[in-house]
């Protein structure tokens, strides 16, 4: 998962978009990258590292120009050496740079196809820049000395019939402006609003509504599903359909957990979906264990809070916060990727005893993936003196891999993978476990918005609303996504980051 924003402003744009960045931090901790264009010059910073860390005072005023784009990115298989932070470039037609948040899962076939027929040169093994190469191909397969919008549409037009996957793209033309365009099925969020200054109107797209409210501009609307905009460098508007059935069937994650409460996304306020969540499992657990002896609720910090108070107001139980979370946590060095995980738990919450001794909890969560930071948190509370400890999903089980953007582990690291909910339950330590259903999930969702028919729910369902995903791409991917190779590229990663301290090709350091 990513975060991209792109702005196209009345004075420089640098704070906005770094301002902007900050606020989807949540969207991608692991790189983060700004490239801005004045008048024919583009500036570009990027790196590992999270957005306070990657721009210094000496980047951010070589960051200049009135347009840019930016990037934060999260770590997925075979994408954490630095050289695919993001936004990336090409130098024809015009100079073009690109980011995206998503997963193309024809990535291979197209990197071949461009080295072979487009005779185009990829230099990492980030799909972003696939996808890059691929829209400039195209882009100068249009011949134009200046490229007009009805071009850079036919350009994302030919795009979408070459790419298969999720993607929401951000991507500038030096010297013209920015253009952002969604997957045929919407998968991925993005969306664009307006601010009114002295000078005239500025405008931004971002992944997520919050990244405009929080620097004062009006959400216009989300992209709709192959829908591309561009933002003229003066100024002007466009926006067209660029294929031929768009379909939107957007990501059910973002709802669960991985967009911020206050977006607001495909028109469903994230918040509220979230309360609905916790409103539709208490029913859930009203309905099933109909003499239960829950005393207390306790959400495990932070997304689960949402729904966790909404069940405790419709269960009539006590709500409190039973773990605090540390707001800064130093790094864990050299540890494989299991048992790094459970010291980090312990390091990021702690157990207020009071609200467990002699007392039968409800922690719940937003999901359950690996189960292993729930079971590392049952005996948390075993420990601060719980009498029973039970344990609520306000998502349904995961049991598939995400092939859509989202950092998810492989099926066979995922504990509701192959296991019943009771083997679940006594695998996490558990003395009652509750999953949302997938209709109730769906139903909390779509009420935001009933004119969405289906959302992609392909981890909880296995089915991929893209299409063309062969067992053969899956068992890549459970390759790809095991721990042996995170160790891996852990490795890589870390040789990469020595590298960077001495050669450092495009970045504005
Ligand atoms: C964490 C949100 N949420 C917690 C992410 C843990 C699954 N995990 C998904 C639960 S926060 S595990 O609120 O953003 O801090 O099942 O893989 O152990």
């Amino acid at each position: 998962m990513c975060g991209i924003v792109g702005i196209v402003g009345q004075s420089y744009v640098n704070q906005g978009i770094y301002d902007a960045l900050t606020v989807l931090q949540h969207r991608g901790q692991d790189a983060a990258g700004i490239v801005t264009c004045d008048g024919d010059r583009l500036f570009l910073r990027k790196d590992n590292g999270m957005v306070r860390d990657v721009f210094r005072n000496r980047h951010m005023r070589r960051l200049v120009g009135n347009m840019g784009i930016g990037h934060v990115r999260y770590p997925t298989a075979g994408t954490s050496s630095s050289a695919e932070a993001q936004p990336f470039y090409v130098n024809s037609p015009y100079g073009i740079t690109l980011a995206h948040n998503g997963n193309l899962t024809n990535s291979a076939k197209l990197a071949e196809d461009i080295f072979k027929a487009d005779l185009r040169h990829i230099n990492t093994n980030s799909d972003s820049e696939v996808l890059l190469n691929v829209f400039a191909h195209e882009l100068q397969q249009l011949g134009k000395l200046v490229p007009q919008p009805d071009d850079i549409f036919e350009a994302v037009a030919r795009v979408h019939s070459r790419v298969e996957g999720a993607y929401a793209v951000v991507a500038m033309i030096t010297g013209y402006g920015i253009l952002a365009f969604r997957d045929p099925h919407g998968v991925r969020p993005v969306c664009y609003g307006r601010r009114e200054t002295e000078q005239g109107t500025e405008w931004m797209v971002a992944s997520e509504s919050v990244a405009l409210s929080a620097l004062g501009f009006q959400l216009v609307r989300d992209l709709a599903p192959g829908e591309a905009i561009y933002l003229s460098e003066a100024g002007e508007v466009y926006t067209r359909q660029c294929v031929a059935e768009p379909v939107l069937r957007p990501c059910i994650f973002e709802q669960v957990y991985l967009a911020r409460p206050d977006s607001i996304i495909d028109g469903i306020s994230v918040y509220k979906a979230r309360l609905r969540m916790g409103e539709k499992l208490a029913e859930k657990i009203v309905r099933e264990w109909k003499d239960h002896d829950i005393d207390v609720i306790i959400p495990i910090p932070d997304t689960s809070r949402t729904a966790a108070l909404q069940m405790a107001n419709y269960m009539e139980v006590k709500y409190r916060e039973g773990f605090i979370k540390n707001r800064y946590i130093g790094r864990t060095f050299i540890m494989p990727g299991q048992q790094q995980r459970r010291k980090s738990v312990r390091q990021k919450l702690n157990a207020i005893e009071l609200e467990f001794q002699g007392k039968n909890v409800l922690l719940v969560d937003d999901s359950i993936v690996r189960g292993t930071t729930c079971n590392e948190i049952i005996q948390m509370a075993r420990e601060a003196g719980a009498r029973k400890v039970y344990f609520a999903s306000a998502a349904p089980a995961v049991i598939y891999p995400n092939v859509y953007g989202i950092d998810m582990p492989s099926a066979s690291e995922l504990i509701a993978h192959g296991r019943s909910v009771d083997e679940i339950c006594e695998k996490i330590g558990a003395d009652g476990l509750i999953y949302q259903d997938l209709d109730d999930l769906v139903a909390a969702c779509r009420e935001g918005n009933p004119a969405i028919d289906e959302f992609d729910c392909s981890v909880f369902d296995g089915r991929y609303v893209a299409g063309n995903i062969s067992e053969d791409y899956l068992e890549h991917l459970e390759q790809q996504r095991n721990d042996a190779a995170k160790a891996k590229s852990d490795h890589d990663r870390n040789m990469a980051l020595a590298d960077n301290e001495v050669m450092d090709l495009h970045n504005a350091s």
